[in-house]
């Protein structure tokens, strides 16, 4: 049987809310049958489209061949439109469900109202089926996830306890043990919509309820968080702690059910921001961290200064964060100096100066070693002094080549010295590049070309952002080396990638995080909307087809033979050097003189290198991005999954302020309207024979409970 099926069995197998769904999915047939009769539409209660807040209860006045007229309830004025955008409503405006399953109309206009009603009652966790919809509330919810909230989903069913992503985390935990597989937790939803926040709900409710003994494993698996949001997070203007990079962290489970380990693998760290950032957003948090919290030794040592001083800081947003409740602390001369110069903002989750300590603390705890941890402030302070070279054009140098600007003499010198690099060296390979001529297929002599000015700051870029993508690789190892998994059985895991981007001007990230959403819709419109049908067709239940957004045409636009990433290959391998095979070499050429051994293991790649005639490529990002993609999908294909989607209630990230429309717009995307079709004209709850069977032996007849389950459930239906 389907996974879905047997989600839905673990879900309606028991609970009050399954046969209240059971019993009334026929007469939602019926009522949305006959809603389509213009006879019974006159004068109906319904949701009509509106602009701003998505539906608008109106009733119907005027029914036309293709189209429905509306009197707005709210009194302005009327709605005309097509028959397919006007939905029925619940006469029972009042009535909220936690399972959407049990209204008695399923489609967008009630799923919609019955979220917002919730939400006003700050319940922000609905069902449907059993996909959860989070709305983020902006706002710590009393309660909501206390220890005690931790210990009471534990062994629950979904339905009998109020909707919750610990409900899921237990489905999930309860599916692994049963049908001893592992499972995973696909969470989605735009930027700011609260996918991190589940995530680390899902993460301390396992560890809480399942850590055991192992006291060690759980503690690192938890302080995984502090580090990897410190290198890969930062302030957009649509998230003050938006993940700039992708992850699936598996947590492992013995045999015995307990936490046995972890596991995190991360996807497409965002570079542009470090060299440059929109108006308003920031570096990395890491960088104010180390500002803001170094001790004062460190602080010298590293030759700081404040965040408006580094042109990889200064672009966008130099501000510093505490948290409402911080005082101004003592280690602040300089950080007093700082705040003047910057303005310090408030935000209730990041505080700089407070996370540099919780950072340092966890990866001690975590075991970088004190060496290392000096290996990572120097490397991140050397980026900075880095993006302070500038370059002034050589003068009488026919070849219109450059020179590192002396007025940022002090910069080369202070990131050679974090860095480990010679000066001269460094300056060398800022403004030259490597070339070496080949002719009739025989290899000439190395000759070192000069570089324009805006063609070195782009090497000098380059060299930044190589850095710090691989010092995250590294620390993301170091990371799953302390949390190792040898007793592992099976695991969660739970995935949590960058949602759907779209900006005035879009990059090669946006299109690798693009394309990757796509191939989790698809993966969604496989497992929850095509296996559904094909189960019903298997059971030879007449249940009209669902049209649903299929995206496949999407996904080949990507991958076929001639598709958008296999051309983008190519181009990248054209003989005229890109910007991006010409960035790769000057990595190359740079990597044998860092004379400091941690760092020159950075860039010790373990990725596979092909020979294609003369030239050594490496693998492109495309297709690198491509592959993790590919063992992903395999993974999450052979694990039991569950969906949470997260919806964000508003723009400016403002508590409990439900925008509908785009609310909404969200809902549709994460496909969530096709399976209100699908469950509204099909069967979302069922249990197996088995299942009924063992519920009801032990009060029947011995000579009923002889029957094989199926008969067995035949004579008890009769
Ligand atoms: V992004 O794609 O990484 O930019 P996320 O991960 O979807 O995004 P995140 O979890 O970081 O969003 O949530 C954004 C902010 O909303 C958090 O920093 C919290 O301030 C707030 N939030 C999210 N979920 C909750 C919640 N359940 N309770 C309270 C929340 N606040
Ligand atoms: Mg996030």
């Amino acid at each position: 049987s389907s996974h879905y099926q047997k989600l839905a069995n673990s879900n309606r197998s028991t609970g009050k809310s399954a046969d209240k769904t059971t019993t009334s999915s026929s007469s939602h047939q019926r009522m949305a049958k006959s809603s389509h009769s213009p006879q019974s539409d006159f004068g109906r209660l319904v949701w009509a489209p509106d602009e701003k807040d998505g539906f608008v209860l109106a009733r119907v006045v005027d029914i036309a061949t293709n189209q429905l007229t509306c009197d707005r309830e709210d009194g302005k004025g009327q709605v005309t439109a097509s028959y397919d955008a006007v939905f029925a409503a619940d006469e029972d405006l009042k009535k909220t469900v936690e399972d959407n399953c049990a209204l008695m109309y399923l489609n967008e206009g009630t799923l919609l109202h019955n979220c917002k009603a919730r939400y006003r009652k700050r319940k922000i966790y609905t069902y449907v089926a059993n996909i959860l919809i989070s709305i983020n509330p902006y706002e710590d919810i009393t309660g909501l996830y206390s220890k005690e909230a931790i210990k009471s989903y534990r062994g629950k069913s979904l339905g009998q306890m109020e909707p919750h992503v610990y409900a899921i985390a237990d489905k999930a935990y309860r599916e692994m043990r049963r049908y001893k597989e592992s499972q995973s937790i696909i969470v989605s939803g735009e930027s700011g919509a609260g996918k991190t926040e589940s995530q680390k709900a899902i993460l301390r409710y396992l560890c809480e309820n399942w850590g055991g003994q192992t006291t060690t494993i759980q503690q690192r698996l938890l302080e995984t968080n502090p580090i990897l949001e410190a290198f890969g997070n930062a302030k957009t203007l649509r998230n003050n702690n938006s993940s700039r990079f992708g992850k699936f962290v598996e947590i492992h489970m013995g045999n015995d059910g307990l936490v046995a380990g972890g596991f995190v693998s991360h996807y497409l760290l965002e570079k542009s921001r470090l060299c440059r950032q929109t108006k308003g957003e920031r570096n990395y948090h890491i960088f104010y961290q180390l500002i803001a919290g170094a001790p004062d030794s460190l602080y010298k040592k590293l030759m700081l200064m404040s965040p408006n001083k580094f042109n990889y800081l200064k672009h966008g947003t130099s501000q510093f964060f505490a948290h409402p409740t911080a005082k101004p602390t003592v280690a602040s001369e300089r950080l007093s100096d700082a705040t003047r110069k910057s303005g310090f903002a408030r935000d209730p989750i990041v505080d700089d100066q407070a996370d540099f300590q919780r950072l340092a603390k966890a990866l001690a705890g975590s075991g970088f070693t004190a060496e290392q941890q000096n290996f990572i402030w120097s490397t991140v302070a050397g980026i900075l002094h880095l993006g302070n070279i500038t370059f002034e054009e050589q003068v009488n140098d026919t070849k219109g080549g450059c020179k590192v600007d002396p007025a940022s003499d002090l910069s080369v010198s202070a990131a050679a010295t974090l860095l480990g690099l010679d000066t001269g060296n460094l300056q060398l390979c800022l403004c030259t590049r490597i070339m070496q001529a080949t002719k009739g297929g025989v290899k000439g002599t190395l000759i070192r070309v000069p570089l324009k000015v805006g063609e070195a700051a782009a090497a000098r870029d380059a060299l930044a952002k190589a850095i710090y993508s691989r010092l995250f690789d590294w620390i993301v190892a170091g990371v799953n080396k302390s949390i190792p998994f040898e007793n592992s059985a099976y695991y969660i895991g739970v995935l949590d990638i960058a949602g759907f981007e779209f900006f005035a001007v879009n990059s090669f990230e946006q299109f690798c995080i693009n394309y990757c959403n796509e191939k989790l819709q698809y993966f969604f419109n496989e497992r929850i909307l095509k296996q559904e049908q094909e189960l019903y067709d298997k059971e030879g239940l007449n249940v009209p087809k669902i049209e649903y957004a299929d995206n496949q045409d999407c996904i080949e636009l990507f991958e076929s033979p001639n598709g958008l990433l296999k051309l983008l290959d190519e181009e990248a391998r054209l003989p005229k050097p890109t910007s991006q095979h010409y960035t790769t070499s000057v990595f190359e050429h740079n990597k044998d003189h860092f004379r400091c051994a941690l760092l020159r293991s950075l860039f010790e790649s373990t990725e596979p290198k092909k020979m294609t005639g003369s030239k050594l490529q490496s693998t492109s990002v495309a297709a690198k991005f491509n592959s993790q993609l590919t063992v992903l999908l395999e993974k999450l294909k052979i694990t039991g999954t569950h969906f949470v989607r997260c919806v964000k209630p508003n723009a400016e990230m403002k508590a409990l302020c439900f925008d509908g429309a785009s609310i909404l717009s969200q809902l549709q995307c994460a496909g969530m309207a096709s399976v209100l079709k699908l469950m509204q004209k099909g069967y979302p709850s069922r249990t197996s024979f088995a299942d009924l069977y063992a519920t009801y032996k032990k009060l029947l007849p011995a000579d009923l409970a002889r029957l094989d389950p199926r008969l067995f459930c035949k004579a008890f239906k009769n």
